[in-house]
C-alpha cells in the first residue's frame, strides 16, 4: 500500500488536515460536529489529494500536445465517491484509522455519501468503471455527461408494488465536484435556417447556457486522474423585466423555465425509447456543449481543424449523442468555414460509436417533424449526409438515415464513426449480422468488438477486503492494475489451506450480508445457506421471472418432502423497473409476495428463504456481490448484450447459472465448462423454437414441476387477498412467451439441482469458486480500455 501513498502523508498530517477542514471549510468544532460534518472534512482532505495530480496529468496532456479521448454519455452510474478515491490514493486505511481515533464510527460515516446514480444500469456503470481505468492506465480523457439535479428514482415496496420517489443526491453540497462557470456555452433549439452570403445560418428561437462541473477522476496508486465534466442549464437571460413589468409573470420566467427542465431528471427507462421532445434536447444539449468545449480546446493551440483527428477522438455512448454527427459538422461548416466534404471526413476520423442493446424499442428514431421542429439546421444536414452516403456508396437496397418520415440514430452513428463496437463477442456478431446488416456489408471493417469490462479496484479491491486481502498474502500485491496476474492463484486452488481460506474469506462477507439484510428486510437468514443472487433492472428478457418460477417450484418440491437432504438457499433479488414498465412491476409484485409466502412457511423453514431489499444501486451492489455464491444470468439467449455484472460475481468468486448470452459466453471460455452451470438455448434455438406458435404449450405440457407452479398462481396461492392478480402472469407464461420462459425452464431447474449436488461437496464447490476468481484477469476494464485504445482511438498511455 505504501508505494500508492502521496509522498509525506502520515496518520498525523491526515488528522490535522481532516481537523482543519472541519474548522475552516465546514466551520464546525469537533464537539458539535455532525456525521455529515465529518464526512465532509474528511473527504475535503481527501480531495486535496486528488488535485496533485489532476494538475499535473492536465498540465502533462497540454505540454505534451497529447491525443485526448472524450467519451460521450448520458449516464454515468458512479455510486458513493469518499473510499474509492481513498483506496485508489492508498490513504482508505490511514483515514480509518484517523475518524475512528476521533471517536467517529467511519462505515457510517462512508454509509453517510450519497450514492451518485446517474444512470439507469449497466451502460451508466460501464461509463464509470471506463473513467476509472482510463485514470488508471494514464488515457488522458475527459467523461462529458449531464449534471442531473434528480438521478435514477429511489424505489420502496408498498405491499409488495414499486414505489418511486425523487433522488436527491444534490440535496447536500457535493464535494467533489469544482464548478467551472468560465467554461460555459450557449446551446440552442428550435428557431430556423437563414441563407446569409450564401451560407446557411442558424437562428435558434431559444437557448440555454452550458456551465460545467468538474469531478476529478483519480486512478490506481493516483498516479494519474481525469476530468468527469457534467454540465448544467442555466438561462441565458435571467428573465424578460419587461415582460415582468407587465405583469406577464410566468412568461417572464419562461428562459429560466427552460433551463430548469433540461439537466431535471435523468429518463428513468433503459431498453425503450420515449420520443419525448425534452429527452432529444438534453441529448443535444450534452453534446453540444461537449463539441464546443472539445473545439475550443483544440483550437486554443492548434489552427488546421484538418487535423483534428491526430488529437481528439470521440466516443459516442450508444445512439444517444448520435447527433454528434451532424453537430460537428454543422459546428465545422457554419462556424469554421470548412466545406462540407472536408468536415465528414474529419468526423468520421474521429468518432467512433459503441451500441449496448440489439432490442428494437431501444433504437432512438425520432419522428423528422418533431426532429426538424427541435434541431432544424441538423435536420438539413442529416439530409445531406444522407444522400452524401447514398451517392458514395450506392447499393439498391441501401438503407438510409431518414426511412418512413423517422431519422433513426443507430444509423446514422454508425455511418458517421470510423468505428462501431459491440460490447462482447457474441453481441458485436450480431450487430454485424442482424442490427445493421446492409452498412455492415457496405463497411465490411467497421463493425469490431471489445468485450465489456469492470473495474477490479472497487469491484474487488475495495468491495471485498476480506477476499482481496487473501490475494494480496497469496500472490503478493500488484495484482490491482494487472489483473491477469490472478492467474497466479491457479496452482494454490488445489491446496485444501487455500480454499479454506477463500470460503472463510466468503463467509465472512455473507455473515455481514446477513445482518445487513436483517436490518434492512426483517428477514433472517442463515449464513450456511448458499446465497443465490440475481441483480438487475427489472425486464422480461432478463427472466426474474423464470427465477420465481424456479423457487417457486424449489418450495413445493420441499414441501413435498421436507426431511430429504435439501441445500439451504437464500434467493435474493435486487433491481429497479422503469416506472411504466407494467409487466416489469408485475413481476417485482411477484417475488414480493412469494416472498411473504415462502419465508412464513414454518414447514420449509431455513431450507428457503427469498429476499427482496429494495432501491439496489451500486452501493447495495457492493455488499450483496462480494457474498454471492451463485450468480444468475439466464437472459433469452440473443438479449443481453455483455451484462457486466456477470463479471463482478466471477471476481468475487461465484460461479454463474446462465445462458449462452452476452459475455457469458466469454466467462465460461475463461473459467472453463466445468465451473460453470451452463443450460438453456443458444440464440440460434431461440430462433427456431419460436416458429413453432405453440412453443409454450408443449413446454409446459413436458414438464410438471412448471404445470404446478402455474396452477398454484393461477390458484391465487401467493396473492390471497386477490386470487386472480397473477392470471395475467400465467396468460402470459402460457400464450405470449416471447422469451421462452416455458421452454427454458426445465432445462433451468435441473441446472439448479447441480449446483446443490456441487455445493453439497465443499472440495468441488470451493474449487469452482476459486478458480472463477483465478481466470477473471480477462474481466478487468483495463483490458476493455486498452483494446479501445488501439483498435478505436489510436491513443496512447501518457505514463
Ligand atoms: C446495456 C446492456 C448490457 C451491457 C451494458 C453495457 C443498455 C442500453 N445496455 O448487457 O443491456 O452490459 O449495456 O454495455 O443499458
Amino acid at each position: 500500500m505504501s508505494s500508492g501513498m502521496p509522498p509525506g502523508a502520515t496518520v498525523d498530517s491526515l488528522r490535522a488536515e481532516v481537523l482543519r477542514h472541519l474548522s475552516f471549510t465546514i466551520a464546525k468544532d469537533p464537539g458539535h460536529a455532525s456525521l455529515h460534518d465529518w464526512r465532509m472534512a474528511l473527504s475535503y482532505a481527501i480531495r486535496d489529494h486528488i488535485v496533485t495530480p489532476w494538475y499535473a496529468s492536465t498540465r502533462r496532456t497540454w505540454d505534451e500536445d497529447r491525443k485526448r479521448v472524450y467519451y460521450l454519455s448520458m449516464e454515468y452510474l458512479i455510486g458513493r465517491v469518499l473510499e474509492d478515491a481513498a483506496i485508489n490514493l492508498g490513504l482508505r486505511d490511514m483515514a480509518r484509522e484517523v475518524i475512528e481515533g476521533l471517536g467517529v464510527d467511519f462505515n457510517a460515516l462512508v454509509e453517510d455519501e450519497p450514492d451518485a446514480a446517474l444512470g439507469n444500469g449497466g451502460l451508466g456503470r460501464l461509463a464509470a468503471c471506463f473513467m476509472e481505468s482510463m485514470a488508471t492506465l494514464g488515457c488522458p480523457a475527459y467523461g462529458y455527461g449531464l449534471r442531473y439535479e434528480h438521478g435514477l428514482f429511489r424505489q420502496r415496496f408498498e405491499g409488495g408494488r414499486q414505489v418511486e420517489t425523487p433522488e436527491d443526491w444534490l440535496v447536500t453540497t457535493n464535494p467533489w465536484e469544482f464548478d467551472r462557470p468560465e467554461s460555459a456555452y450557449t446551446v440552442g433549439f428550435k428557431g430556423h435556417v437563414e441563407s446569409r452570403d450564401g451560407r446557411d445560418v442558424w437562428v435558434p428561437g431559444e437557448t440555454v447556457t452550458a456551465s460545467a462541473h468538474d469531478t476529478p477522476v483519480v486512478g490506481w496508486q493516483g498516479r494519474w486522474a481525469n476530468t468527469l465534466r457534467l454540465w448544467s442549464a442555466k438561462p441565458t437571460t435571467l428573465f424578460d423585466l419587461e415582460r415582468f413589468n407587465r405583469g406577464d409573470y410566468a412568461a417572464a420566467t419562461e428562459p429560466e423555465q427552460l433551463a430548469r427542465t433540461i439537466c431535471r431528471v435523468l429518463y428513468p427507462d433503459d431498453t425503450t425509447y420515449a420520443g419525448k421532445e425534452l429527452r432529444l434536447k438534453q441529448e443535444f444539449f450534452l453534446t453540444s456543449a461537449a463539441l464546443q468545449d472539445i473545439l475550443r480546446r483544440y483550437c486554443y493551440t492548434h489552427k488546421d481543424l484538418g487535423r483534428l483527428p491526430e488529437r481528439v477522438a470521440i466516443q459516442m455512448n450508444d445512439t444517444h449523442p448520435a447527433i454528434a454527427g451532424p453537430e460537428l459538422i454543422r459546428l465545422l461548416t457554419d462556424k469554421h468555414g470548412v466545406d462540407f466534404d472536408a468536415a465528414m471526413d474529419v468526423a468520421r476520423k474521429v468518432l467512433g460509436f459503441t451500441n449496448h442493446t440489439l432490442l428494437p424499442e431501444a433504437l432512438e428514431r425520432w419522428s423528422t417533424y418533431l426532429f426538424g421542429n427541435v434541431l432544424p439546421r441538423h435536420m438539413q444536414i442529416i439530409e445531406r449526409i444522407d444522400s452524401w452516403h447514398r451517392r458514395t456508396y450506392p447499393r439498391p437496397h441501401f438503407v438510409g438515415i431518414v426511412k418512413h418520415h423517422e431519422v433513426r440514430m443507430g444509423e446514422l452513428a454508425f455511418i458517421m464513426s470510423h468505428k462501431v463496437n459491440g460490447v462482447s463477442a457474441l453481441h458485436s456478431k450480431l450487430v454485424k449480422s442482424s442490427l445493421f446488416p446492409e452498412l455492415s456489408a457496405l463497411h465490411p471493417d467497421r463493425v469490431v468488438n471489445q468485450t465489456n469490462g469492470v473495474t477490479p479496484r472497487r469491484w474487488l479491491n475495495l468491495c471485498n477486503r476480506p477476499l482481496a486481502g487473501l490475494i494480496t498474502e497469496t500472490i503478493g500485491d500488484g495484482w490491482q492494475a494487472d489483473l491477469d496476474r490472478l492467474h497466479e492463484l491457479e496452482p494454490h486452488v488445489e491446496e485444501a489451506g487455500f480454499r479454506d481460506a477463500f470460503a472463510a474469506a466468503k463467509r465472512a462477507n455473507k455473515v455481514a450480508l446477513t445482518g445487513w439484510i436483517k436490518d434492512r428486510t426483517g428477514v433472517v437468514v442463515s449464513p450456511d445457506a448458499l446465497f443465490d443472487v440475481q441483480v438487475k433492472r427489472i425486464h422480461e428478457y432478463k427472466r426474474q421471472l423464470m427465477n420465481v418460477l424456479q423457487t417457486i417450484a424449489h418450495w413445493h418440491a420441499i414441501r413435498q418432502d421436507p426431511q430429504a437432504d435439501w441445500v439451504p438457499r437464500v434467493k435474493i433479488f435486487g433491481g429497479k423497473s422503469a416506472p411504466g414498465y407494467f409487466v416489469a412491476k408485475e413481476i417485482i409484485h411477484l417475488i414480493n409476495d412469494t416472498a411473504r409466502v415462502i419465508n412464513a412457511d414454518p414447514v420449509v423453514g431455513d431450507r428457503l428463504k427469498v429476499v427482496y431489499p429494495a432501491n439496489y444501486n451500486v452501493s447495495m451492489a457492493e455488499k450483496l456481490i462480494p457474498a454471492a455464491d451463485l450468480s444468475e444470468q439466464i437472459s433469452t439467449a440473443g438479449k443481453e448484450a455483455s451484462g457486466t455484472g456477470n463479471m463482478k460475481f466471477m471476481m468475487n468468486g461465484a460461479p454463474t447459472i446462465g445462458t449462452l448470452d452476452g459475455a457469458n459466453v466469454e466467462i465460461r471460455e475463461q473459467v472453463g465448462a466445468e465451473n460453470f452451470f451452463l443450460f438453456g438455448m443458444t440464440t440460434e434455438q431461440v430462433a427456431e423454437r419460436r416458429k413453432d406458435p405453440d412453443h409454450a404449450r408443449h413446454a409446459i405440457e413436458a414438464s410438471q414441476p412448471l404445470q404446478d407452479v402455474l396452477q398454484m398462481l393461477a390458484e391465487g396461492r401467493f396473492s390471497p387477498d386477490h386470487p386472480d392478480r397473477y392470471h395475467g402472469v400465467v396468460d402470459r407464461v402460457w400464450h405470449h412467451d416471447y422469451f421462452l420462459v416455458a421452454s427454458d425452464f426445465a432445462a433451468y431447474h435441473a441446472a439448479q439441482a447441480e449446483v446443490d449436488a456441487a455445493y453439497r461437496d465443499p472440495a468441488r464447490w470451493w474449487r469452482m469458486a476459486a478458480f472463477n476468481t483465478a481466470r477473471s484477469g480477462f474481466f478487468s476494464s483495463d483490458r476493455t480500455i486498452r483494446g479501445y485504445m488501439q483498435e478505436i482511438w489510436s491513443t496512447e498511455s501518457a505514463l
